[in-house]
């Protein structure tokens, strides 16, 4: 695997000489510069390219470019954005970089509504915590129906909570959810996200999966062209938030996208921290099954909890069997090499806890911080190396 690291451009407090220190060698970003659904020019894709070249580093994915809604609801000037958005493919073909990242989340990228959860130890874990978000979904935002959506004994634990918040409690809860996380393209106030739920709940799971299979028509054969290689991120939470469709939280939604536009250029990002969200995604089965399609992990481990809460755990100590994982992709890299391929799949150590000196430290971007990312990516490469090892005595190099 090749090790790689999320890094938010020029404007991101840590260093590519950093990134390149903590060992990884491929970068994943993305020209944040440029608004959601304009096209990504070459020159500025060639640019930002040769900085990474020159600080030693390779850019390895683009992680995102991201849709404009009214590409995913197929209204407004979709066709335009549609265009924009080939043209920005082709441009990151163009430069020779082969993998990009995206996802097909309905209104708001990846949510937490605690980036601040403390642990024993006194670090800090991003936190998805059903009843503050029912509190803010039914309380708050006072989204239709809503409390149709939340069995009656969490309703009243969400009642109670509310209550008891202050407003600046409230205030946190509401930015957290709907403002933007780090490297998210959906900022919202309230009145705005209001809206753009009801596009999309108009629009229905089957209409989403429409757009979807419409959007990846349109864009594989392009990528194909160039040499680019799509790799749909599932959704984070795998399960609906405002009553909203998903249709990237499954294995069997992976199935349907993977088998509806059968390329290689259309493949899958496994991020074992959404897709494990969920106790009925199997994720070494997912790897097993989709294993020739993927080309980029996000390795990251949660606790879940019986209501559909999580904590994201440090990346060798969650429910998630990491090891089982990183040894069943270790397997399908040694298939590619028996058919003579040389393509690595790219992983990034995803998130990782606030701890040391970057506690109240200014402008660390929440579950991207330098030294809890250092500290899992540390680990993860532990365990591929003793993974190897074990191989290697086996007398399998290649398996
Ligand atoms: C969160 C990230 C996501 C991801 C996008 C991909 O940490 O994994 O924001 O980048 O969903 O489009």
């Amino acid at each position: 695997m090749q090790e790689t690291w999320r890094w938010f451009g020029p404007n991101d407090p840590i260093s590519l000489q950093s990134i390149r220190q903590a060992g990884a060698t491929g970068i994943v970003t993305s020209l944040h510069h440029i608004p959601t659904g304009e096209a990504w020019p070459l020159a500025d894709v060639l640019e930002r390219k040769q900085l990474i070249e020159d600080a030693g580093l390779n850019w390895a994915v683009v992680e995102s470019i991201p849709l404009h809604n009214d590409l995913k609801t197929r209204t407004g000037n979709y066709r335009q954005l549609l265009e924009n958005y080939l043209t920005s493919i082709r441009n990151v073909g163009l430069a020779g970089i082969k993998a990009v990242c995206y996802n097909f989340m309905p209104v708001v990228d990846w949510t937490r509504t605690n980036l601040s959860y403390t642990l024993p130890n006194a670090s800090q874990a991003l936190r998805f915590e059903m009843t503050d978000f029912a509190a803010y979904d039914v309380y708050l935002l006072e989204r239709p129906g809503a409390e149709n959506d939340y069995e009656p004994a969490l309703l009243e634990r969400a009642r109670t909570r509310f209550e008891a918040m202050s407003e600046t409690e409230r205030d946190l809860l509401e930015k957290n959810i709907i403002a933007g996380l780090p490297g998210g393209e959906g900022s919202y106030d309230r009145e705005g996200v209001r809206r753009a739920i009801a596009e999309f709940i108009a629009l229905g799971t089957n209409g989403m999966r429409e757009s979807l299979l419409h959007f990846l028509r349109a864009v594989v054969p392009v990528a194909e062209e160039v040499g680019v290689r799509l790799c749909i991120h599932p959704d984070d939470p795998p399960f609906s938030l405002f009553g909203l469709p998903r249709v990237v939280s499954t294995a069997e939604d992976a199935r349907i996208i993977l088998s509806s536009v059968p390329s290689p250029s259309n493949g899958l990002t496994l991020c074992a921290g959404s897709f494990g969200a969920r106790a009925d995604n199997d994720l070494i089965a997912i790897a097993r099954e989709f294993g020739e399609r993927i080309y980029f992990v996000h390795l990251r481990n949660i606790r879940r909890e019986s209501d559909g809460s999580f904590y994201e755990s440090d990346h060798l100590d969650g429910d998630n069997d990491m090891v089982g994982l990183i040894s069943a992709l270790l397997d399908e890299e040694a298939r590619r090499t028996r058919e003579g391929r040389a393509d690595p799949i790219a992983m990034r150590p995803d998130h990782g806890h606030l701890m040391g000196d970057e506690i109240g430290k200014p402008g660390v971007n929440p579950g991207y911080s330098y030294t809890g990312r250092l500290k899992g990516l540390a680990e993860l490469r532990g365990v591929t190396h003793a993974l190897t090892a074990l191989r290697r005595s086996a007398g399998n190099p290649a398996s």
